[in-house]
């Protein structure tokens, strides 16, 4: 039954949209606690723990590639958007800027405000994440995790983490804000890995 918000996929979709997911009609926010506000100009991005440990300025990245992307977004709480239009920088071109030591097989995502979600090294990897700094062709909105948020597609959108500013590359798994309350370590959508045992 369509409602308001939230509509049942149709058959094209369908395919796309991961078990006990629905599709949100608008962009909905999803925010854990209080939303940050952080100038490009004071915006900066470290990297520490199995890395040569480094602080990135906004006009640094910048100066990476810059790309559109298109991808799909599913909250655990049960709503999926299609087809978002980013703009940013892949991962994978980022990490070109970086020397992480071989022997990290785990992430954590640091944010402005406190916000921490961990990732494995195979799934931060992957070449459609990317961060991003323009949404529908603005500015990132802030409420959306502007100025700057990682996107991690393949994976519930808590690991999407907003107002990122760090970083950090684990020899072990560590969990991050959610994780710690019993959210899934891994978080695919599509095996519906919401909540651990
Ligand atoms: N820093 C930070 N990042 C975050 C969150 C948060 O509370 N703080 N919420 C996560 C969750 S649960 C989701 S579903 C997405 C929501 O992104 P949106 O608000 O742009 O829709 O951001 C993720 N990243
Ligand atoms: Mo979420």
């Amino acid at each position: 039954m369509p409602g308001k918000f939230f509509n049942k996929p149709d058959q094209d979709t369908a395919e796309r949209v991961p078990p006990g997911q629905y599709l949100a009609t608008g962009f909905p926010i999803l925010t854990y606690g209080e939303t940050p506000q952080i100038s490009t100009q004071e915006w900066e991005f470290k990297v520490w723990g199995l890395v040569t440990p480094k602080t990135l300025t906004w006009s640094d990245f910048m100066a990476m590639p810059q790309q559109e992307f298109t991808a799909d977004f599913h909250c655990v709480t049960r709503w999926s958007k299609l087809d978002i239009k980013w703009r940013g920088v892949k991962v994978t071109d980022f990490m070109k800027q970086v020397e992480v030591n071989p022997r990290a097989v785990h992430v954590m995502e640091h944010c402005y405000g406190g916000y921490t979600t961990n990732i494995a090294m195979a799934d931060f990897l992957r070449e459609e994440n990317f961060f991003a700094h323009t949404l529908l062709d603005e500015p990132l909105p802030i409420d959306h995790g502007g100025p700057m948020r990682l996107v991690v597609p393949h994976i519930y959108a808590w690991k999407s983490a907003k107002w990122i500013n760090g970083l950090e590359f684990l020899e072990h798994e560590d969990l991050g804000f959610w994780e710690r309350n019993g959210y899934h370590t891994r978080g695919e959508p599509w095996a519906e890995e919401r909540y651990s045992d």
